[in-house]
Protein backbone atom coordinates (compact mmCIF):
# COMPACT_ATOMS: atom_id res chain seq x y z
CA UNK A 1 0.00 0.00 0.00
CA UNK A 2 2.54 2.38 0.84
CA UNK A 3 4.17 1.50 -2.67
CA UNK A 4 1.02 2.58 -4.42
CA UNK A 5 0.81 5.81 -2.68
CA UNK A 6 4.16 6.80 -3.56
CA UNK A 7 3.54 5.73 -7.28
CA UNK A 8 0.15 7.97 -7.24
CA UNK A 9 2.08 10.80 -5.61
CA UNK A 10 4.34 10.56 -8.30
CA UNK A 11 2.31 10.76 -11.17
CA UNK A 12 0.63 13.71 -9.72
CA UNK A 13 4.36 15.14 -9.76
CA UNK A 14 4.61 14.13 -13.15
CA UNK A 15 1.22 15.93 -14.44
CA UNK A 16 2.67 19.09 -12.89
CA UNK A 17 6.00 19.17 -15.09
CA UNK A 18 3.86 18.65 -18.02
CA UNK A 19 1.18 21.10 -17.38
CA UNK A 20 2.62 24.13 -19.42
CA UNK A 21 2.42 22.52 -23.13
CA UNK A 22 5.29 23.31 -25.22
CA UNK A 23 6.78 22.85 -28.80
CA UNK A 24 10.66 21.64 -28.43
CA UNK A 25 13.42 20.06 -29.88
CA UNK A 26 15.42 17.13 -28.54
CA UNK A 27 18.88 16.00 -29.29
CA UNK A 28 19.66 18.57 -32.20
CA UNK A 29 23.15 17.53 -33.44
CA UNK A 30 25.23 17.92 -36.50
CA UNK A 31 27.87 15.89 -38.33
CA UNK A 32 30.97 17.22 -37.99
CA UNK A 33 32.34 18.72 -41.41
CA UNK A 34 35.42 20.77 -43.21
CA UNK A 35 35.09 23.68 -44.64
CA UNK A 36 32.61 23.84 -47.98
CA UNK A 37 31.19 20.36 -47.62
CA UNK A 38 27.65 19.19 -47.11
CA UNK A 39 26.67 17.71 -44.00
CA UNK A 40 23.51 16.23 -42.12
CA UNK A 41 21.56 17.69 -39.32
CA UNK A 42 19.15 15.65 -36.80
CA UNK A 43 16.66 16.33 -34.14
CA UNK A 44 13.56 15.54 -32.84
CA UNK A 45 10.55 18.29 -32.94
CA UNK A 46 8.36 17.49 -29.83
CA UNK A 47 4.88 19.21 -30.10
CA UNK A 48 3.47 19.11 -26.88
CA UNK A 49 0.66 20.75 -27.49
CA UNK A 50 -2.63 20.51 -28.82
CA UNK A 51 -2.45 22.30 -31.81
CA UNK A 52 -1.30 20.70 -35.59
CA UNK A 53 2.32 22.39 -36.31
CA UNK A 54 3.48 22.77 -39.61
CA UNK A 55 7.82 22.78 -40.15
CA UNK A 56 8.75 24.91 -43.18
CA UNK A 57 12.12 24.87 -43.01
CA UNK A 58 15.25 25.28 -41.19
CA UNK A 59 17.74 27.76 -41.11
CA UNK A 60 21.52 27.63 -40.42
CA UNK A 61 23.93 30.29 -40.34
CA UNK A 62 26.42 27.90 -40.44
CA UNK A 63 25.41 26.70 -44.21
CA UNK A 64 24.55 28.24 -47.62
CA UNK A 65 21.47 26.32 -47.92
CA UNK A 66 19.27 24.21 -45.42
CA UNK A 67 17.51 21.50 -46.68
CA UNK A 68 14.98 19.26 -45.31
CA UNK A 69 15.06 15.14 -46.99
CA UNK A 70 12.86 12.07 -46.17
CA UNK A 71 15.08 9.14 -47.08
CA UNK A 72 12.50 6.33 -48.51
CA UNK A 73 13.35 2.78 -50.11
CA UNK A 74 12.67 1.96 -53.56
CA UNK A 75 13.34 -1.61 -54.82
CA UNK A 76 15.58 -1.62 -51.78
CA UNK A 77 18.02 1.07 -52.72
CA UNK A 78 17.47 4.33 -49.56
CA UNK A 79 16.53 7.14 -51.88
CA UNK A 80 16.24 10.91 -50.60
CA UNK A 81 13.88 13.50 -51.22
CA UNK A 82 13.58 17.10 -50.68
CA UNK A 83 10.22 17.86 -48.36
CA UNK A 84 8.85 21.45 -47.95
CA UNK A 85 7.14 20.65 -44.77
CA UNK A 86 6.59 18.28 -42.40
CA UNK A 87 3.13 18.30 -40.44
CA UNK A 88 3.03 17.54 -36.88
CA UNK A 89 -0.27 16.42 -34.63
CA UNK A 90 -1.02 17.45 -31.67
CA UNK A 91 1.53 15.41 -29.11
CA UNK A 92 3.23 13.41 -31.50
CA UNK A 93 7.20 13.72 -32.17
CA UNK A 94 8.81 14.58 -35.72
CA UNK A 95 12.08 12.91 -35.86
CA UNK A 96 15.16 13.31 -38.11
CA UNK A 97 17.97 10.95 -37.73
CA UNK A 98 20.18 8.81 -39.61
CA UNK A 99 18.44 6.12 -42.50
CA UNK A 100 15.31 8.70 -42.06
CA UNK A 101 14.91 12.39 -42.27
CA UNK A 102 16.76 14.11 -42.50
CA UNK A 103 18.55 18.05 -42.77
CA UNK A 104 20.67 18.63 -45.38
CA UNK A 105 23.21 21.64 -44.62
CA UNK A 106 24.59 22.43 -47.82
CA UNK A 107 28.23 24.03 -48.28
CA UNK A 108 29.48 24.86 -44.78
CA UNK A 109 30.46 28.02 -44.29
CA UNK A 110 33.29 27.18 -41.55
CA UNK A 111 34.84 23.65 -40.34
CA UNK A 112 32.78 22.64 -38.08
CA UNK A 113 34.24 20.16 -35.10
CA UNK A 114 33.55 17.42 -32.86
CA UNK A 115 32.56 19.17 -29.57
CA UNK A 116 31.57 22.57 -31.46
CA UNK A 117 28.36 23.67 -30.73
CA UNK A 118 26.04 25.21 -34.29
CA UNK A 119 22.72 27.03 -34.13
CA UNK A 120 19.92 25.90 -35.89
CA UNK A 121 16.19 27.96 -36.09
CA UNK A 122 13.33 26.03 -36.96
CA UNK A 123 10.43 28.11 -38.83
CA UNK A 124 6.84 27.10 -38.76
CA UNK A 125 3.79 28.08 -41.13
CA UNK A 126 2.29 30.10 -38.48
CA UNK A 127 5.82 32.15 -38.97
CA UNK A 128 6.75 30.81 -35.26
CA UNK A 129 10.41 30.67 -35.29
CA UNK A 130 12.23 28.35 -32.46
CA UNK A 131 16.11 28.58 -32.32
CA UNK A 132 18.25 25.25 -30.90
CA UNK A 133 21.93 25.14 -30.27
CA UNK A 134 22.76 21.76 -32.22
CA UNK A 135 25.97 19.57 -30.97
CA UNK A 136 28.86 19.08 -33.29
CA UNK A 137 30.02 15.68 -33.57
CA UNK A 138 31.29 12.91 -36.00
CU1 LIG B 1 19.61 14.36 -47.90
Amino acid sequence: MPALLAGAALCLVCGACAGAPTLRVEDAWVRSVPAGQTTAGYLTLVNGTADTVTLVGVDAPIADEVQMHETTRVAGRALMRAVPRFVVAPRARLRFAPGGNHLMLVRARAALADGDATELTLRFADGRALQVAARVRP
